[in-house]
């Protein structure tokens, strides 16, 4: 457990405290008044360490919103809080397609698969408690059929990586790695759309309305095809190499999780393997990192941003070397950032400012500080846990800092930020499986 004197474990509590509602964590109480997916994982993987009881509810809750094809959902809305949020549930009316569930109102799309991940992690956290209600056992079916709608329904491209289908689904929104694919798609979506995130969060730090029109418009094809991933033409299929190797990641974690239950873990393990191999095609030998792979063409995305360095977090990665070698180099921390910039910092286009085209994020740095622990630089590993948790503190848990002056920017109190300092604060934080 954590220690709760500790200031950064205390003060990042509060955060979680305030933002819990009813049986799941905000993301942040303003911006973000649902349940998203892939921030649930990562403040599961804090609060376990404060109760991991609650790391389970967290978990759970998001489970009430998987769809019957295995899907687990980006967001699983607050019906009461429709107008905070655009697109809400009245924009996806999740309930009128079949496979979504009954009772609760959800997006049709996904984020990046960090939930099996979190279970395990929540598990080692107390496993006496989590034996005697059961989790791992009613969560691995869950996590199972989740996996399995990756490694089918979204194999777009027929070669072993899961596609993307709305630069939402990465969970990095306007990384430069999406704009070729969105070049030509729309900027005008049929129906008016709001931008309630712009009363909590400036302008300049989001995406335009530009990028805007093009979400929603790419957002309304696929809803208007009833969420099915069998549509022919759909404009928008994208392989990212940070959503597959947290995939693959979490396929270790099934095999933990199958192991504990007594159960065979070897499909687990190959299909990790699978996936480590399928990342070869998106390496990029110049720039040193992964890229991504736009589906329809086949052509390589050839941007270093930090979704390129995530499959480091795969033990014994073949490319380990490299990675480690391009975090620590001009494009990233060699640029004299204190937290790894989402975007090259030798590039024209990168701003440090804006969203996801620049600034360094704590959920990212988290990644890379465990990266840099399992590939042997424990160096690393440190000065970025040091520097998580010092500028999380510091201006009270932002969204996203400047990488190198660590300026705050996006909303505050933001909870993933609280959770990852939590867990970088903790004896046992900072462990991959
Ligand atoms: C769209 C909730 C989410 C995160 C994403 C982050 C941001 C949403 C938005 O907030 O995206 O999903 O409205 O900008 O990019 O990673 O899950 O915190």
């Amino acid at each position: 457990m954590a220690d709760r004197r500790d200031p950064v474990t205390a003060l990042g509590t509060a955060v979680l405290e305030k933002n819990w509602k009813v049986s799941h964590t905000l993301p942040a109480t303003g911006l973000y008044p649902h349940q998203w997916s892939w921030d649930s994982g990562f403040i599961a993987m804090g609060l376990r360490h404060i109760s991991p009881r609650r790391a389970g509810q967290e978990i759970d809750a998001l489970f009430a919103g998987q769809w019957a094809d295995g899907r687990i959902p980006q967001i699983v809305f607050d019906p009461h809080r429709d107008q905070d949020y655009s697109p809400g549930a009245s924009f996806w009316q999740s309930r009128s397609i079949e496979a979504s569930p009954d009772d609760v109102e959800t997006t049709g799309l996904i984020q990046p698969p960090n939930h099996a991940w979190a279970v395990w992690k929540i598990h080692q956290s107390d496993p006496e408690e989590s034996n005697r209600r059961g989790f791992l056992a009613r969560a691995y079916p869950k996590l199972v059929a989740w996996h399995r709608y990756l490694a089918t329904k979204r194999d777009r491209g027929g070669n072993g990586l899961a596609a993307i289908v709305h630069p939402w689904e990465s969970g990095t929104d306007n990384s430069p790695l999406w704009d070729d694919a969105l070049a030509f798609l729309p900027s005008t979506a049929r129906h008016p759309f709001e931008r309630p995130d712009l009363l909590h969060a400036d302008s300049s730090e989001r995406p335009s309305d530009r990028e805007y029109g093009k979400y929603f418009w790419l957002a309304e094809r696929y809803r208007d095809h009833h969420c099915d991933d069998a549509d022919a033409d759909y404009p928008f299929l994208v392989e990212d190499p940070l959503f597959n190797a947290l995939h693959a990641v979490s396929e270790l974690a099934l095999a933990r999780i199958a192991g504990e239950l007594g159960l065979d873990a070897s499909s687990h393990l190959e299909r990790a393997t699978e996936i480590e191999g399928a990342l070869e095609q998106l390496w990029d030998d110049e720039l040193g990192c992964y890229v991504a792979r736009d589906v329809p063409t086949g052509r390589l995305i050839r941007k270093a941003t930090i979704n390129g360095l995530v499959p480091l977090l795969i033990p014994g990665l073949a490319r380990a070397g490299t990675v480690l070698d391009t975090l620590k180099g001009p494009r990233f921390l060699g640029s004299g950032a204190v937290l790894v910039p989402s975007y090259d910092a030798t590039a024209d286009d990168m701003q440090p400012g804006l969203y996801w085209r620049g600034p360094a994020w704590f959920n990212m740095s988290w990644l890379m500080a465990i990266a840099a622990n399992e590939a042997g630089d424990r160096e690393t590993g440190a000065a970025l846990s040091r520097s998580l948790q010092d500028l999380a503190v510091q201006h009270n848990f932002p969204e996203y800092v400047n990488p190198w002056t660590g300026q705050p920017h996006g909303t505050r109190a933001f909870s993933w930020t609280a959770a990852l300092a939590i867990d970088a604060a903790s004896p046992a934080g900072l462990s991959l499986l």
